[in-house]
């Protein structure tokens, strides 16, 4: 069959990011036998003037949309992208009748919603190099699919879906071949970096969070030389800034450590980052490791540094851990990330005032600390339960598509937004969800990338934000 993907994502902040989803689907489609057409809409001026002429000119016989992101987490200046996607799939039918299948993370968070907003009545949930292949066949063959696993869709009873496969196995990591799929040198001139997986699924209970409900809580490991072998393939091709988009890098940690000394013996050339890691099982071994391994970068979502806070998370770590993370970092030279999220069940003020002195005093002034105010609820995660108990969540789980955030009842966000504002005018190298959606942050990748900076950028924070102040700018 002529298959069309369309990757839907045009979001551009903090970076643009590849969409390695949609390219593992398309390879997927190929090695099962159908032509592939790719059209990527994250550099397209005209984004459904392209949509409606791929649809006319690929002759498809199904069309698959995947969708990344359903809003952009920010609770202050809050940006909802499935309007975009309504009107890419009206363009779509405007000038073909083939079926439309969704697919992509954000149909694991809210399949129900995402289809009845959409008006698309069928989709793929989890890992779409294995499913969309089985439904395409049975519908090349025109027979039902409601058994396939991991299908979401919409009839006249209503809503059903299938389990996703995944649970237990191996994971692939098949690092696609983007340089076939998308225009790798405008995502490179803005700092974006090729995502490769080195496993699925989080074994991890963290109230708030999708991971489970995307890649399942069993885990599925890819083989350390398989991981060397991608990350020298796409290093060859010329992508050398390459991120781990696992759920959590370093758990299971001998994996990690395995991966990591995998990768020193690849001689690959490639700078590589993870801003996922925890610091429950981190130590100067695993750096020591990743430094060996060619990493430039790491990121610790830490969330809090108040015991309070982090138990009201399920972080499944304390702040013993969290300041023994700092220990680590200090012992050595791998940049790192801190990911702070205030607003979590059991916050007050007091325990804010106990993250930020943990932020001021015990990171490295080269390091970058972010701070995110207020966590998106989604339907079906415990923090759900927990809004609706403290009567803080109004909203029906069928309205919660439009964003929807979490702030503890005993603490004011305002207070909390003001707080970071104080800390960051101390700290250059803070910054908040206004610093990451920047308007002007594209155009501070491409000029940074014309100078020979290279991924991660946050590794600048001090040096971009003294320049952009003397601008005049207030970052
Ligand atoms: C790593 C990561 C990042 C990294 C990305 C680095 C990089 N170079 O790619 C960083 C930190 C930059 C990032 C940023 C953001 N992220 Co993020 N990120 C992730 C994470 C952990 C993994 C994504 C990934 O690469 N997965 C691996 C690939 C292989 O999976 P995939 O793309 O989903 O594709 C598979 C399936 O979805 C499916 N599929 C995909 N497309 C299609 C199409 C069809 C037709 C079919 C049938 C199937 C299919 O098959 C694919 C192969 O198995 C996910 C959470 C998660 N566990 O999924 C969040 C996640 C995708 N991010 C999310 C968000 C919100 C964001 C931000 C908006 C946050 C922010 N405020 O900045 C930004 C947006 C960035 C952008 N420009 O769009 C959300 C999106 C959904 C939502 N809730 O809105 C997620 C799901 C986390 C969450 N909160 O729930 N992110």
């Amino acid at each position: 069959m002529n298959i069309l993907l369309i990757s839907t994502n045009r979001n551009a902040l903090p970076m643009p990011v590849m969409p390695i989803g949609a390219c593992m689907v398309a390879e997927a489609c190929e090695r099962a036998g159908h032509r592939v057409t790719l059209l990527d809409l994250m550099f397209e001026r005209e984004p459904l003037a392209a949509a409606r002429s791929m649809a006319r000119s690929s002759r498809p016989d199904v069309v698959g949309l995947s969708v990344r992101n359903i809003d952009n987490n920010d609770m202050r200046d809050t940006v909802f992208f499935l309007e975009d996607l309504r009107s890419i799939v009206h363009a779509v039918r405007e000038q073909s009748s083939a079926p439309v299948v969704l697919g992509g993370a954000a149909l694991a968070v809210m399949p129900e919603a995402i289809l009845r907003f959409s008006g698309v009545s069928c989709s793929v949930l989890g890992d779409g190099e294995k499913v969309f292949p089985l439904l395409l066949e049975r519908i090349s063959e025109g027979k039902p699919f409601g058994d396939v696993p991991g299908v979401a869709y919409l009839d006249h009873v209503g809503f059903n879906s299938t389990l996703c496969p995944g649970g237990g196995g191996r994971a692939e990591c098949g690092a696609p071949d983007y340089g076939r799929w998308v225009n790798v040198a405008a995502y490179c001139s803005q700092l974006a970096t090729a995502p490769l997986q080195t496993k699925l699924g989080c074994a991890f209970h963290c109230v708030y969070c999708t991971y489970r409900k995307i890649e399942g809580n069993g885990q599925r490991l890819a083989e350390p030389a398989a991981v060397a072998d991608a990350v020298k393939r796409l290093a060859a091709s010329g992508l050398r800034d390459i991120e781990l988009v696992d759920s959590v890098f370093n758990a299971p940690y001998d994996h990690a450590r395995a991966v990591c000394d995998a990768l020193a013996g690849a001689k690959h050339g490639a700078r590589l980052q993870s801003l996922e890691l925890n610091p429950r099982a981190f130590d100067d071994d695993l750096v020591a490791d990743m430094e060996r391994a060619g990493f430039v970068g790491m990121g610790l979502t830490v969330e809090s540094a108040s015991d309070v806070v982090l138990a009201g998370l399920r972080k499944g770590f304390t702040t013993r851990d969290v300041h023994h993370a700092a220990d680590v970092v200090r012992r050595h030279d791998l940049p790192c990330a801190w990911i702070f999220l205030l607003g979590g069940p059991g916050e007050t003020q007091e325990t804010v005032r106990e993250t930020l002195r943990f932020a001021e005093s015990r990171t490295r002034r080269q390091d970058v600390v972010f701070f995110n105010i207020g966590i998106r609820v989604y339907p079906g995660t415990e923090l759900e339960s927990i809004a609706r108990r403290e009567g803080v969540l109004a909203a029906s789980p069928e309205n919660m598509l439009s964003p929807v955030f979490y702030v503890s009842p005993d603490v004011d966000a305002g207070w909390m937004m003001n707080e970071v504002r104080r800390s960051m005018g101390s700290h250059m190298n803070f910054i908040n969800t206004d610093s990451i959606g920047l308007s002007i942050l594209p155009s501070v990748h491409r000029i940074a990338f014309r100078l020979g900076v290279r991924p991660p950028l946050w590794r600048h924070t001090r040096f971009i934000r003294r320049t952009l102040r003397l601008a005049g700018m207030d970052v």
